[in-house]
């Protein structure tokens, strides 16, 4: 029994340090397709609708300020009154104006030639004269303005164009 050489050869394998390959994926990226412009047809887009204000300003410094609908004179309710007022800083020659109840489509009073100066508030009663208010009035035998079912005042101006416009 030989002693066996127990040299182990050790055969030392170097490891193949194997560089990994990194291969460039070839993986070729595909165009990216634009998409072609879809022709959209235009939204028809809806106009605002434009909710006309409550209040009517039309253009003029005088308006109808109030309307004393619920007159204390019985039945007739001749003390009644619409107030107008000059809300400009320039005298207003109110001839030829019209107040009119356009719920009814009457009465109707024309001013006479009067000048409503600045600041200045004037009354149209139904069937009375108070000179301190202007002294105008529609001479009205009946009621004007209903208690019950509201009517709408308007004034005109000598042209016929409306300048102010009130309900209660
Ligand atoms: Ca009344
Ligand atoms: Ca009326």
């Amino acid at each position: 029994m030989s002693d066996e050489d127990n040299a182990t050869s050790t055969t030392t394998v170097a490891p193949t340090t194997q560089a990994p390959t990194t291969s460039a994926p070839n993986t070729t990226i595909p165009p990216t397709t634009t998409p072609a412009p879809t022709t959209q047809a235009p939204t028809t887009t809806t106009a605002p609708t434009t909710t006309p204000a409550p209040t009517v300003t039309l253009g003029s410094d005088v308006r109808i300020v109030r309307i004393f609908y619920d007159g204390k004179v019985y039945r007739t309710e001749a003390d009644e009154y619409i107030e107008i007022k000059n809300y400009g800083s320039v005298s207003q020659n109110i001839k030829g104006w019209i107040l009119k109840d356009i719920s009814d489509g009457s009465p109707s009073f024309t001013f006479p030639n009067y000048i409503l100066e600045p600041g200045k508030v004037i009354r149209v009663y139904t069937n009375e004269v108070h000179p301190e208010w202007g002294g105008f009035s529609f001479g009205y035998g009946r009621a004007v303005w209903n208690n019950k079912d509201p009517d709408t005042a308007a004034l005109y101006d000598a042209e016929g164009k409306m300048i102010s416009q009130k309900s209660y």
